[in-house]
């Protein structure tokens, strides 16, 4: 499923990597599309979005 996501504290590419790392790290599989202007990310995943949201927050960039 898609799992969109706004994440305000994604200021720039190493945000943008840091949050994919994140979310592959839970699924190898997942495809981690993130817009550093909008800060809208899609996130491709099987993984559930609550697990997702976590990671996120545990990596430092809660989704809003
Ligand atoms: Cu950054």
């Amino acid at each position: 499923m898609t799992i969109k996501l706004t994440i305000p504290g994604m200021a720039c590419s190493a945000c943008a990597s840091n949050i994919t790392k994140a979310v592959i790290a839970i699924d190898a599989n997942a495809i981690v599309e993130a817009d550093t202007k909008t800060k809208f990310v899609n996130v491709e995943t099987q993984a559930s979005e609550s697990v997702i949201r976590e990671a996120l927050i545990a990596a430092g960039y809660p989704p809003s």
